[in-house]
Parts: structure tokens; C-alpha cells; sequence
């Protein structure tokens, strides 16, 4: 990139310098605004749905019948995983796409169609929702963020979520089409770092929304409107965890994003290395799919060997994520000794812990480490059935998107606000607090989760304590760990007031000149470095496609020759007793057949002599 503002790294936050985004960009920011606020609207209903059931499921508090539970639970999951981080991560690659190709949108008219298109299909899916509160609307979708059958939703619930995914489609093509116009005004230049993350992630998300856009259209939606009768239960949920697994990293790549572009610029300093980043955005794609079927070891109806396949590919995926958190600490290192930073570990005082931004994703970065362990347990065959379906899994997902995802974004929006709104960030120590008190709240609820798992506590339901059982602790006591894990939902409802505070306060401020320019961090190794072939976007859309339907083919196959399209899928065992229960009935004819005709020639023989 030529463009001086863009590319600076000499002025880091707080110097007021250069052009902010709004002024270069009013038409996309006000985009990236309305992006922004529609996802902050959800984070608030979210959290209060989280706060309400957190309370219940721990005793402390009970507003509400338990059967409202999974409509409040539905609620919370969908608003916060789907509709929080998608709203978010558009705005956020809007951003991206063009100031790093240094263009407007094609067409703006086109970009608030997306966007229109995605608040419309948010808005179907919540009153489906929403709707299960009352009984005097004939309406629910209490069916859980992971919506397969046999769970069954109001056709609008359905709708909704298709009319959502189209509205990220279109987005995807809209930077696209940024891209191309950049390309044949730029030939031969390297696809600037932020669009080739943006434009990776959105052929990742093509590839896997392939799955779920199947599940709903083909069975979950004619079903719902009463076309069909009977779905195969297995089949929707193949297909959901086929888009499953990879939305993770739809929300965790633009969190990585920021890590790469952002965090080295606040800390001072410049990316590690360029090559590396793209390196690990393609082998996101390509691994991110291939995998969903580790979220079903204990399906049955699925072989143990295509489980098998999916835990060694599962284990490949770690290798992004741990090449990630090598570059992000050396970029931050790199910064602290820019700043005056020396020692081996000395240089950590030299970051800018009071700027929330800096510190929220450094926070964010560390829970992630610990979600990094957790999730690791969770992805090998054999453990997984130890905490399958209890607390310990939410306490994972809690540090990861809960926290990796949610803590990034909400600490980056202190940066994006000024740039967006032209204002100066409102209470910037308010914000300090906001992101420390996020850690802690989560470091009380998850640990505790997780414990709780381990001692077998289910996860999804309003009544974990059974009548008449008794859940042992081995350390501490069931009490102590529904304790904690209601004071980490205080913390963390504590700390979304004070975000929306200093949305607020800072949304109803005034014009400032003194914001910080647009732009993000250079890097130390640049695109020069890297090879030409890591911008070949075909080949690895290519290679994702091929990974999948290697991944795929098979187990698909088996799940409709067993259950058939429609089902009902009633097989009860998993694969491997049956292959058990065919190897006895096999040896059982075998025995017979021999015992028959060692009998008749013995019988035989007895006849000849007797003759
Ligand atoms: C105020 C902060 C939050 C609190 C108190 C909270 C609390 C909880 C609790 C206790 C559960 C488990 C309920 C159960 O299984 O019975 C849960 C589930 C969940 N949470 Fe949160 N959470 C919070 C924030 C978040 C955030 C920021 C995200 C994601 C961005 C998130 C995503 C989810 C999801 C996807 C589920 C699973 C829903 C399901 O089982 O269908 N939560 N949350
Ligand atoms: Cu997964």
C-alpha cells in the first residue's frame, strides 16, 4: 500500500493525526455504524437473557417458569452467537476491505441491501423467538442456537435464518467486488493483508453455509410447514455441525484479524510477519470444514472410523491457532521494545495495559490460550465422553466466542467508535474497568463451569440438581461452584452496562478533531515475502471443496442409505456394535452351517457303516 495514512504506524492511538475513517469514508461508516449498532442491540438482549438463566439454573434467582427456559436459552445463544458477532464482523470487514484497498464500495446502494437484507432475516428469526414467551401468539423456536431436528421451529424461525445467511452472502460479494475493481486498476500488486483475511473467511463461510442452507431448505423448513412428514434426525444434524464447526471461525477470524492488524499498531509496533498470517487465514479455510463431525462422537448411526478421520483433522486445525498466538505475541513484543521495553520478560511492562483496547484483546488473547486447553480435551474421541453434554462444554465456548470473539470486539469497538462517529471515546478508564471486569466475571463463571462439568453437571437445563442424586465435588461443593458461576454472571452483566455506557456516552458526544488516523499496523516481513501462491484464492477454494467432499462423501452416504432421505433414523446402537452384532450373526451361520454338515456327514458316514 502507497497511501501514507493508511499504512502509518509511526502515530498509534491517542496521537491526533491524519484523517479518521468517517472523514475518508462517510458513506461506508455510516454502513459500518448502523453494522455495529444492530450488534451491540443484540449483545444487550443477549446478556440478559444469559444473566436470567444463569440465575435460575443456579437457584439464586428465579423469575421465570423453567419451561420458559429453552425459549430463554434459544435466545440467548442465537442473538449472541449469531446475530452479536455476524452483525459485527460485517461492519468490521467493510472496514477492512476498504481501507486496505484504499477504495469505496462499488456502490452503496448495494452495501445497504446486505445489510437490509440481514436485519430483516434478525428480525423474523427473533419474534419466532421471542414469541414463545406468550402463549396468546401460536409461535415458538425453542429449538436452541443448534436448531436440528427433532427439534422443531416456527416456519419464520427458518425463514428468518435463511433470509440472514443470503444478506452475508451478498455482503461477501460486495467485497469481492471491491476486490476485482482494485485488482485491474492494481495488476500484479499482492492482495493487501486485510482484504486477502476478509475475502479467505468469506470462502470459508460459502463453503460451510452450504450445509446448514441444505439442513433448513431441503428438510427443517418443509417439514415445519407440514410438506414433509418426518426428517432423518441424523442427517440435520450432519448438516448442521458440517456449518457447525466452521461458524467458529467465522467469529474467531475476524477476532484474529484484529490481533494481526490492529493489536501490533495500539502496542506500537508492526505485525511480525505477513506470510505467516496468510499462511494461517488459508489453512483456516481449508481445515475448517472438513472437521464438524467431531461435534458428534457420540451420534450414533455414525461410524467410529469417519469419527476417527475427523479427530486427526481436528488436531491439524490447532496448528493455525498456535502459529496465530506466536505471531501476536512477537508483534506485541516487538512493539513493547519500541516503546523502551527490555528484558525477557520486562518488555510486558512497556505495553499499554490503561488503553482498553490494547488490553481487552490481550485479555481476550489469554482466555483464549486457556479455551485453546479446554477445547483440546473436548476434540479427542475418548474424553470428549467423559464431559459430552455437561457444564464443562459451555465453559469452554465461553472462553472462546464468549470471550476470545466477544472481548476482541467490544474492545475494538473503542476504537472503531471514534473513527466511525468522529467523536472521542467517552470514558476511556470506564472502559478500562469494562474489559477487566469482562476477564474476571469469566475467569469465575468458566472455571467454575468446567469443574462443574467434570462432576457430570449437565449443561441445558433449568433443573441440573436431580431429585433423590447428589453430585460429589471432589474440591469444594456443588454450592460453592453454582456460587461462582452467579457471581461471574453479575460481573459480566456489570460489565456490558458500563460497555453500553461508553457506547453511549460517547454516540451523544460531540465533533472532535483530535481522533486518531484510520489505518493499521505494517509488518515487520511484508507481502513482498510471502509466496505468490498463498494469493491464489481458486486453488484453495479448490483444495476446501476437495477436503470436504473427501470428508464428507462417505459418511453422508451411509447416514442417507441407513435412515433414508426423510428418515425416521430409529438405529439406537452406535456403528461399531453393529458391526459387532453382524460379525456374531455371520459366525453364528457360519457355526450352523458347519455344525449341519459336520452332522449330515456324520450321519452320512454312520449310514455307510450300518449298510
Ligand atoms: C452476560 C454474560 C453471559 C452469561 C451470564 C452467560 C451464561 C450462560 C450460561 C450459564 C449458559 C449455559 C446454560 C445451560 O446450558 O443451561 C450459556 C450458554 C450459552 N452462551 Fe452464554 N453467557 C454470557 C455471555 C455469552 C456470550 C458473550 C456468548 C457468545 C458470544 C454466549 C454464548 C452462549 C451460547 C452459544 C450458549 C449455549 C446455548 C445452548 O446451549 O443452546 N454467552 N451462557
Ligand atoms: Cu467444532
Amino acid at each position: 500500500m502507497s497511501d501514507a495514512t493508511v499504512n502509518d504506524t509511526t502515530k498509534t492511538t491517542g496521537e491526533p493525526l491524519g484523517e479518521a475513517y468517517l472523514d475518508k469514508f462517510p458513506a461506508e461508516a455510516k454502513v459500518v455504524r448502523s453494522a455495529l449498532y444492530s450488534s451491540f442491540l443484540m449483545l444487550a438482549l443477549g446478556g440478559l437473557f444469559g444473566v436470567i438463566q444463569t440465575l435460575h439454573r443456579t437457584d439464586f434467582l428465579r423469575i421465570m417458569e423453567s419451561e420458559t427456559y429453552y425459549t430463554v436459552l434459544t435466545a440467548h445463544g442465537v442473538f449472541l452467537v449469531i446475530a452479536f458477532t455476524i452483525f459485527f464482523l460485517v461492519g468490521v470487514f467493510t472496514w477492512g476491505v476498504t481501507t486496505s484497498l484504499d477504495r469505496g464500495v462499488e456502490d452503496i446502494r448495494f452495501t445497504w441491501v446486505w445489510l437490509g437484507t440481514m436485519s430483516a432475516g434478525a428480525v423474523m428469526s427473533a419474534v419466532a423467538i421471542l414469541a414463545g414467551f406468550t402463549d396468546s401468539i401460536d409461535m415458538s423456536a425453542d429449538v436452541l442456537f443448534t436448531f436440528y431436528a427433532p427439534m422443531q421451529a416456527h416456519p419464520l424461525f427458518y425463514i428468518g435464518l435463511t433470509v440472514f445467511v443470503v444478506g452475508t452472502w451478498l455482503a461477501g460479494a460486495d467485497w469481492f467486488r471491491s476486490w476485482w475493481a482494485w485488482k485491474k486498476e492494481n495488476p500484479g500488486e499482492r492482495i493487501p493483508l486485510p482484504t486477502f483475511m476478509v475475502l479467505t473467511t468469506m470462502i470459508m463461510w460459502y463453503v460451510a453455509t452450504i450445509g446448514v442452507a441444505t439442513a433448513i431448505l431441503a428438510f427443517l423448513l418443509p417439514w415445519s410447514l407440514g410438506l414433509i412428514d418426518s426428517v432423518n434426525p441424523t442427517l440435520t444434524r450432519t448438516l448442521f455441525w458440517f456449518f457447525g464447526h466452521p461458524v467458529v471461525y467465522f467469529w474467531l477470524m475476524p477476532a484474529y484479524m484484529m490481533w494481526y492488524v490492529l493489536l501490533p499498531k495500539i502496542s506500537g509496533g508492526k505485525l511480525f510477519s505477513d506470510p505467516l498470517a496468510r499462511v494461517v487465514f488459508v489453512l483456516f479455510l481449508l481445515l475448517s470444514t472438513p472437521v464438524g463431525i467431531h461435534h458428534q462422537y457420540l451420534d450414533p448411526g455414525i461410524s467410529e472410523g469417519f469419527k476417527f478421520i475427523a479427530m486427526t483433522n481436528t488436531m491439524f486445525l490447532l496448528l493455525p491457532s498456535l502459529l496465530t498466538a506466536f505471531t501476536v505475541v512477537a508483534s506485541m513484543e516487538h512493539g513493547a521494545r519500541q516503546r523502551g521495553g527490555t528484558g525477557r520478560i520486562g518488555w510486558l511492562k512497556a505495553l499499554p495495559w490503561r488503553d482498553p483496547v490494547f488490553a481487552g484483546m490481550a485479555l481476550a488473547g489469554l482466555m483464549f490460550a486457556a479455551g485453546g486447553f479446554s477445547g483440546m480435551i473436548n476434540a479427542g474421541m475418548n474424553i470428549n465422553y467423559l464431559v459430552h453434554n455437561t457444564l464443562w462444554v459451555p465453559g469452554h465456548f465461553h472462553l472462546t466466542v464468549g470471550t476470545a470473539v466477544a472481548l476482541t470486539f467490544m474492545a475494538a469497538t473503542y476504537w472503531f467508535l471514534p473513527q466511525l462517529t468522529g467523536k472521542k471515546l467517552w470514558g476511556r478508564s470506564v472502559a478500562l474497568v469494562q474489559v477487566v471486569l469482562w476477564f474476571i466475571g469469566m475467569t469465575f463463571m468458566t472455571n467454575a463451569m468446567h469443574r462443574a462439568g467434570l462432576l457430570g453437571i449437565p449443561r441445558r437445563t433449568a433443573e441440573p440438581q436431580y431429585d433423590g442424586f447428589e453430585f460429589e465435588a471432589g474440591v469444594g461443593s456443588v454450592a460453592e461452584l453454582d456460587a461462582q458461576i452467579a457471581l461471574g454472571s453479575i460481573f459480566l452483566t456489570l460489565s456490558l452496562v458500563l460497555f453500553f455506557a461508553v457506547v453511549i456516552g460517547t454516540a451523544l458526544g460531540s465533533r472532535s478533531d483530535d481522533i486518531p488516523a484510520n489505518g493499521y499496523a505494517e509488518a515487520l516481513s511484508g507481502p513482498e515475502d510471502s509466496p505468490k501462491i498463498l494469493d491464489n484464492l481458486k486453488l484453495w477454494f479448490g483444495l476446501a471443496v476437495v477436503l470436504v467432499i473427501i470428508a464428507y462423501t462417505f459418511p453422508l452416504l451411509s447416514i442417507i442409505e441407513r435412515g433414508g432421505l426423510f428418515g425416521p433414523d430409529i438405529t439406537a446402537f452406535p456403528q461399531s456394535i453393529d458391526i459387532v452384532s453382524m460379525a456374531w450373526v455371520t459366525a453364528e451361520q457360519y457355526a450352523v452351517d458347519a455344525f449341519t454338515s459336520a452332522s449330515e456327514a456324520t450321519q452320512a458316514a454312520i449310514n455307510g457303516v450300518l449298510r
